[in-house]
């Protein structure tokens, strides 16, 4: 392991020089034998430490040489530009308790960027031995009413029609999409028009039932645009599986860069880091061919709903409660805010009074050790996943991660005090923008604007100013008195607590 700074980059030039480097493996495939086979919206740091892991895997196991991933950024060209000098080669750090192990990732073939290369990704999505999309762009990146409708008055998605119909009616290419749906919209009406050929759209973000929800945006789309023959399409030729995913995937830090250029020998902009643990659940409703997953340990199911709901609530809304108590108690990262017993025991009792009552457990898990294993990955020193990264985009997360588990609660009579204080905690985190210790907290939210507007004015009122806000907390949860009561109460302590 060299002292110094590397200054070569990761690139199939340099690759070989990687071989015997103790703690560093892969590719697991030739990266120049390699074909494009999928298309992966939202080129961030999760897929390219989670699905194409296991798209990798399943490809070195099966000899498959059809499944390169052409990447698709979101709104930057930073990971186009990161990975093309290495062409497209990166590597995968990572980070159990006391062992860390990096492995160099050459799945990735080719990264695009919308607002330069949107023709490529058109043309690519057409293409025959193209045969799926996968996406994680993000809870925001699924732009819907209240209600879960396609939401046309978002400026973004109403450029995308008019984009797509000035091309459906064979007027012009209509330059870059302003939403990767839109994109992939207009890539699959350029595919129906050209080979017509099946697909299938895997989305493999944090949302419930996410192959629904993104079927139903698709459709959405198309309908608005006015594209009946795509539609029709859509129903007979694309499917949309759900699926549930897992890994904990914290965002790069320049710390983590030098550790890997140090192992590796040489300099990698497009690394991330990871924990042990992964896991992948997928419906099991493919027209297409893909890549063989289960190969790579992941489960092909009919039934993937039990899976995704149970991680959602379990993980991901403990998460969120670790993250907005720990902040605002002062922790740094996860790891510290669960070693802390009491916020420990806060999310024991949030997993055993509130969730595990509303959850049917999947296939061959009991909740309950579920539970324990997810505070046990939480408290890995090893990851510095922080408490501010979990917080951001609460207003997309809170629907999915715990209002159903309240709803379900009220339903039976019951009032879920340990979701309401999570609840309290995120209004706590959004009125006062600051720790205990005075550091300042920020909000990273599509809705920050409107949150520090309603959240500002007489604290008595916080609580409710905030349930009003129907684009996150339904009727049902937010004129509920019982949960109002519990939320008030937390949030009462929570502001004396927070000065
Ligand atoms: P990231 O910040 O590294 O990448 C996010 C990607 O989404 C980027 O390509 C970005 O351009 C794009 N994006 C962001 N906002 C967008 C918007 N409004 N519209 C369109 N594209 C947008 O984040 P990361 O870690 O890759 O996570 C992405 C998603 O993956 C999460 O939101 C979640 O749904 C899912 N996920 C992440 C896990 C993790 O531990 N990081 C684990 C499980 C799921
Ligand atoms: C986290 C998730 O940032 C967050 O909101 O809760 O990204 C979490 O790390 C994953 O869902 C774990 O699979």
């Amino acid at each position: 392991m060299s002292a110094t700074t590397p200054t070569d980059r990761l690139s199939l030039a340099t690759l070989a020089s990687t071989a015997e480097r103790p703690g560093v493996s892969g590719p697991a495939v030739d990266p120049r034998a390699l074909s494009t086979g999928i298309v992966h919206f939202g080129v961030g740091a999760f897929h390219r430490a989670h699905q194409a892991v296991f798209t990798e895997d399943a490809a070195a196991a099966a000899g498959d040489t059809r499944w390169g991933i052409l990447g698709v950024t979101g709104r930057s060209a930073k990971v186009a530009e990161q990975l093309a000098p290495q062409d497209g080669l990166y590597s995968v750090l990572t980070k159990a308790r006391d062992t860390t192990a990096l492995r160099v990732m050459g799945s990735m073939r080719q990264v695009a960027f919308p607002g330069a290369d949107s023709e490529e990704v058109l043309r690519t999505l057409a293409a025959e031995n193209v045969h799926l999309a996968s996406l994680t762009i993000t809870e925001k990146g699924y732009p819907r009413t209240p209600e879960g409708a396609l939401d046309v008055t978002h400026p973004a998605v109403a450029a995308d029609i008019a984009a797509l119909r000035a091309e459906w009616s064979g007027r012009q290419f209509a330059g870059a999409a302003r939403t990767p749906l839109g994109l992939l919209v207009r890539g699959l009406a350029r595919r129906q028009a050209t080979s017509g050929a099946p697909f299938a759209v895997v989305c493999c973000d944090n949302l419930m039932s996410n192959g629904s929800v993104t079927r139903g945006l698709v459709a959405s789309l198309a309908e608005a645009a006015g594209a009946e023959r795509l539609l029709e399409w859509l129903d007979s030729d694309v499917t949309f599986p759900s699926t549930m995913v897992d890994r904990i995937v914290p965002a790069t830090t320049e710390g983590n860069r030098t550790e890997a250029g140090r192992m590796l020998g040489l300099r990698d902009e497009g690394l991330v880091v990871a924990e042990p643990f992964g896991q992948w659940v997928i419906e099991d409703n493919f027209k297409v061919p893909r890549p063989e997953w289960e190969r790579a340990g992941a489960v092909v199911t009919a039934d993937v709903g039990v899976f995704e709901v149970a991680k959602l609530r379990m993980l991901n809304a403990t998460h969120s409660l670790l993250a907005y108590l720990g902040s605002l108690r002062g922790y740094r990262t996860i790891a510290d805010a669960v070693r802390s017993d009491e916020l420990a025991e806060e999310a024991r009792r949030l997993q055993r009074q509130d969730i595990i009552p509303t959850l049917v457990a999947p296939p061959g898990i009991n909740l309950a050790d579920y539970g324990e294993s997810i505070l046990d990955r939480f408290a890995n020193p090893n990851l510095g996943h922080t408490t501010i990264q979990v917080a951001m985009d609460g207003s997309q997360k809170l629907p999915v991660r715990v209002l159903g588990t309240v709803a379900d609660r009220l339903a039976t009579g019951e009032v879920p005090r340990s979701a309401a204080l999570l609840v309290a905690a995120w209004m706590v985190f959004v009125r006062r923008g600051r720790d205990v210790n005075g550091r300042p907290l920020a909000l990273d939210d599509p809705m920050s604007g409107r949150l520090q507007e309603t959240a500002a004015g007489p604290e008595a009122g916080l609580v409710a100013r905030l349930l009003a806000l129907r684009e996150i907390f339904p009727e049902e949860v937010a004129e509920h008195v019982g949960f109002r009561g519990a939320v008030t109460d937390a949030a009462r302590r929570l502001l004396t607590e927070i000065p």
